[in-house]
């Protein structure tokens, strides 16, 4: 029988690279994001690429009861061997003093609140069947922080603590669980921090490689095909042209 992940998140970037990662590797998939149309494209093309099994799931993990409606999924499908906690997002980025109090919300709700809500429901399930493996996208803004990324840089931090107070509490249930933190990758994400202004957000990854969406998915497919006695706790990966969220080699 194949095995099963759910990507929070598949709509876009990191976590749409994981999902074709993962259906190319056999796995068949729980696929969540709130963009139907993009969910329902995706699952379409995974079927017909790899004759995989997806479900999908249109859901914005900020609302418990939508989230809760992964329970009405049957319990084959609940045999969840892989959780990728990957929905997430930055929205603006100002000083402490004049920041949008509802962008802090939002950030909040979804890269805290919504990570947690889906973990509660979905490793009771790999508790009931025995085993499992969480992988949560954190960032290097959970691992540092810098000018105007206040809120963003404390979710992520706040990512970090929750992964390991995870593999503290999930221990007893054999359940691995691992943070990946990665540095600049090339996805929606600075279009969606700069609300759609497409020239700001392209002068992020301006005289430099950055990471691609690819780049992750690789390495997640590496830390979840480890033998069942190794974990990786803790992974921080960057463009090499990145040495902090501070220090880029533009050329
Ligand atoms: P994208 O903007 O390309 O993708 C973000 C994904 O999160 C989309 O599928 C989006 O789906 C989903 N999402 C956002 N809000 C919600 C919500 N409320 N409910 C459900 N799904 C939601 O960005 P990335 O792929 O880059 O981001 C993925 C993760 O990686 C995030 O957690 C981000 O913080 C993290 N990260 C990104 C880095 C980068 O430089 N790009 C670096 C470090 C970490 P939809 O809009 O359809 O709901
Ligand atoms: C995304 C990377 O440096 O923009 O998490 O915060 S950064």
């Amino acid at each position: 029988m194949s095995k099963i992940a759910l990507i929070t998140g598949a709509t876009a970037g990191i976590g749409e690279a994981c999902a074709s990662l993962f259906a190319q590797q056999n796995y068949d998939l729980i696929l969540t994001g709130r963009r139907k149309d993009r969910l329902d494209a995706l699952a379409e093309r995974l079927v017909s690429e790899y004759g995989i099994r997806v479900n999908i799931l249109t859901m914005d993990v900020r609302n418990k009861e939508e989230v809760e409606k992964l329970e009405t999924l049957s319990s084959d499908w609940k045999k969840v061997d892989l959780l990728i906690n990957n929905a997430g997002l930055s929205l603006g980025m100002d000083p402490i003093n004049s920041g949008s109090t509802t962008d802090w919300e939002v950030m909040i709700d979804t890269n805290i609140k919504g990570l947690l809500y889906v973990t509660k429901v979905v490793s009771n399930w790999m508790i009931q069947h025995g085993s499992g493996h969480i992988i949560n996208i954190g960032s290097i803004a959970g691992k540092e922080t810098y000018l105007n990324g206040n809120v963003y840089c404390a979710t992520k931090h706040a990512v970090d603590s929750l992964n390991k107070a995870m593999r503290i509490d999930l221990l007893p249930h054999k359940i691995k669980v691992t943070a990946i933190h990665p540095g600049a990758v090339d996805t929606e994400f600075s279009e969606v921090r700069f609300k759609g202004d497409k020239d700001r957000a392209k002068k992020v990854y301006d005289g430099y490689e950055p990471l691609h969406a690819q780049d992750i998915a690789e390495t997640i497919w590496f830390i979840a095909s480890r033998p069942a006695h190794v974990n990786i706790n803790d992974l921080l990966i960057m463009p090499t042209a990145q040495a902090s969220t501070s220090h880029l080699l533009r050329e």
